[in-house]
């Protein structure tokens, strides 16, 4: 899961701004994650928003915006500023925490214990680098470069590589570029690989092989030069894309940097409900499983049930693509470049 989240174009893009910039300090510095989901719903309503924004009252009218955020908003539209945002900016404990939970590894939790240590900046953690975890020793190896985002340029040649590769470890794979790359998006924080097999299902043992030769093997051609966590079914890594030998004699050229990426091994299945829940958007996500839940559905990443009078859920149903789980809870079919908000 990427930590730097593309910025949005719209006519109310101040707004916009702000209610990101104060969704995560709820996330990361006060750890709460309702205010943090409220900030975010607002923000993506808003910037669906077509006209520009005169009033909180008029902003009121939209969907998960209540009195306090319109309130933020005709502060700011009459002063330019927010009394809370500057007040957050320049307090040592918010932003220091803030800034320490945008190395990979670090969550909010982490960063407040740092930051008690009088661990603050990047080169407090650096001479601190050996009582870091293996995951944060990389996140700060790499921090320059995992805050860049990925040019869709990029992630198509990466796309390319993974599925051509993919078909020599085993030619009956599955795998799917999920997440924002899969909706369009012109830049992406991350590389989310979903990868199924026919041989796996929810029924069937285990078969950790099945993902780790698929990283072993990225490893061996380059792609794969790191690793944070390596489990049964999740892999998170770093990888780099090499030059062709083409590019290569264009010295000019940079390397590519490094990213990262993520490997999910998904029962064949759940293979669609996973598609489809790291496609996202996570906000689409939550409009998704709202919507599921009025017609009688439970729905998540591994499966959807339905639910019975008693609010039980039953059996998982079958599914075989994305279009079956939206015809199941009668919402209407949205290609994955429609699921942005
Ligand atoms: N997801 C979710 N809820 C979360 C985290 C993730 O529903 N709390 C789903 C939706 C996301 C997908 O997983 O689209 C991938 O997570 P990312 O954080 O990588 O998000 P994106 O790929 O959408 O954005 P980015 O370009 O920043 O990577
Ligand atoms: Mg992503």
């Amino acid at each position: 899961m990427s930590k730097r989240k593309a910025p949005q174009e719209s006519p109310n893009e101040g707004i916009t701004d702000f209610l990101v910039e104060l969704a995560n300090y709820e996330k990361n510095v006060n750890r709460a994650i309702h205010k943090y989901n409220a900030y975010r719903k607002a923000a993506s309503t808003i910037s669906k928003y077509p006209e520009k924004i005169k009033s909180g009252t008029e902003a009121k009218k939209l969907e998960g915006v209540g009195q306090k955020i319109a309130e933020k908003i005709d502060e700011f539209l009459q002063t330019g500023t927010l009394r809370k945002l500057d007040k957050i900016r320049n307090d040592d404990t918010s932003s220091s925490i803030n800034f320490l939970t945008r190395v990979t590894g670090i969550g909010p939790a982490a960063a407040r214990k740092f930051f008690e240590d009088g661990v603050k900046t990047l080169e407090d953690l650096k001479n601190i680098e050996s009582k870091l975890n293996h995951h944060q020793q990389i996140g700060l190896k790499y921090f320059e470069e995992f805050e860049k985002r990925i040019p869709r340029e990029e992630m198509e040649k990466m796309e390319t590589l993974i599925q051509a590769e993919l078909k020599t470890v085993g030619t009956e794979y599955i795998g799917t570029i999920c997440g924002s790359y899969r909706r369009g998006a012109p830049s992406s924080g991350d590389i989310d690989i979903l990868l199924t097999h026919p041989n796996y299902t929810a029924e069937s043992e285990k078969q950790p092989k099945l993902l780790h030769a698929v990283v072993e093997h990225f490893e061996s051609i380059g792609f794969i030069t790191d690793t944070l966590s390596k489990g049964d079914t999740k892999y998170m890594g770093v990888c780099q894309l090499q030059k062709s030998a083409g590019e290569e004699e264009e010295e000019e050229e940079e390397a590519f940097l490094h990213r990262r990426i993520d490997i999910r091994l998904i029962p064949k299945d759940q293979y669609y409900c996973g598609v489809l829940y790291f496609t996202g958007s996570d906000i689409f996500n939550k409009t998704m499983r709202t919507h599921a839940l009025e017609k009688g559905f439970t729905l998540n990443e591994y499966t959807i049930r339905p639910l019975g009078v008693t609010g039980m859920a039953g059996e998982p149903l079958m599914v075989d693509s994305e279009r079956d789980i939206f015809e199941y809870i009668q919402y209407k079919y949205r290609e994955p470049k429609e699921r942005s908000q």
